[in-house]
């Protein structure tokens, strides 16, 4: 088999630890000895030990003279746990395949030099496309120290995610809800706004069986505290965790009450209309959080759109129309002139049951 064929299936596995390597990215190894794979792993959830070792592990004597394929540059640095250049240095691993360069400043480039030094034969660049986009929430955090930003929507042909009395259940059918919480689980954390805790009493897990590893964090955007104590992702505090970002010096006795449930309390600044999104996305990426899907509301989804914070879109859409009195996905969003349109380009497109689901990045 090709180097590009055994990247992709480092990649494959990378793919898997979305959503379960956080802090740290999820990283493939694939090592393959005389055409034969002979270990094979993903970081493990919480993002140690590193991929490296515990493919290395895997292959015990056999990695020896094997080539080593990885979806990132190895770690040259004493992190929390030991340089993964040293692991494949002292295994024996004659050659080196790598996909992405890795940001850290710590790494970047430094992970293949030593690897070299040491005699190993080292390929940097192999699917490095794919690799980016796998590795898109943890470059981002280091990069603009912000979680990559997806904005998940569900909305009818016009763009209505609820009508005008804020029913909003169900728009799309059983398959786009359980993409939808596929979705949610390849997600380092889901947010949503205080006034949808309020109208829709979210739980916000990934309610597919064995899908993850590490529960999903649930935030909520409330300035002012007005999430209540018997709000469904209050009271289940203790079993998936739960953040609320709310603005600094809100309401301490209701502060006091939501940490005693086991709510993590997140403090930004913020001004009467809400908290400032951006620093809530920057002390997001502070405590680890790469990957962010927004679920809503509408008003949500503008202030992110407004402040062109939104990286990817996952619009869902049900062969349906509400018309006009119908709440627009992207309220208060009042653009005037085309020229400020923060502009997507299609990534990927089809059908999912009987709706669409398409995928949009943001335009470079
Ligand atoms: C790898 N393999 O599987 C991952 C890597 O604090 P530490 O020691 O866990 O190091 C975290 C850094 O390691 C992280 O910022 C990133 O640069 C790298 N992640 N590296 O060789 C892996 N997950
Ligand atoms: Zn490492």
């Amino acid at each position: 088999m090709s180097d590009q064929a055994h990247m992709r299936a480092a990649l494959a596995l990378a793919r898997r630890g979305l959503g379960n390597a956080w802090p740290n990215p999820s990283v493939g190894c694939v090592i393959v000895r005389d055409g034969r794979v002979v270990g094979r792993a993903v970081t493990a959830p919480g993002g140690r030990p590193h991929a490296e070792p515990l493919a290395l592990a895997m292959a015990g004597a056999a990695a020896r003279g094997a080539t080593a394929y990885v979806t990132l540059e190895p770690c040259c640095h004493h992190g929390r746990t030991p340089p993964c250049t040293d692991a494949l240095i002292a295994a024996g691993v004659a050659r080196v395949v790598i996909a992405s360069r890795d940001v850290d400043p710590r790494v970047n480039g430094a992970g293949a030099a030593r690897l070299r030094a040491a005699g190993i034969v080292v390929e940097e660049g192999v699917l490095a496309d794919e690799a980016d986009d796998v590795n898109a929430g943890f470059f981002a955090s280091v990069r603009r120290g912000r979680p990559l930003v997806t904005l998940k929507l569900a909305s009818t042909l016009d763009g209505r995610i609820a009508t005008r009395t804020g029913e909003s259940k169900w728009i799309t059918g059983e398959a786009g809800r359980r993409a939808a919480h596929a979705l949610r689980g390849r997600h380092d954390a889901v947010m949503v706004g205080v006034g949808t805790v309020l109208t829709d009493d979210p739980d916000l897990t990934c309610r597919i069986p064995g899908y993850k590893s590490v529960p999903t964090v649930r935030v909520v955007a409330d300035s002012h505290l007005r999430t209540k104590l018997t709000a469904r992702l209050v009271v289940d505090a203790r079993k998936a965790p739960t953040w609320i970002v709310a603005r600094n010096g809100a309401d301490p006795l209701r502060r006091r009450a939501l940490a005693e449930l086991g709510v993590t309390l997140v403090d930004v600044p913020g001004s009467e209309s809400g908290v400032d999104l951006k620093r809530a996305l920057e002390a997001l990426a502070q405590r680890g959080i790469t990957r962010l899907l927004v679920e809503g509301g509408g008003q949500m989804a503008a202030s992110l759109l407004r402040a062109d914070l939104v990286d990817r879109i996952a619009w869902f859409h049900a062969p349906a129309v509400m018309g006009g009195d119908g709440w627009p996905s992207a309220q208060a969003f009042g653009i005037s002139r085309l020229a400020d349109m923060p502009r997507f380009v299609r990534h990927a497109a089809g059908p999912v049951g009987v709706d669409w689901l398409t995928e949009l990045r943001r335009a470079a």
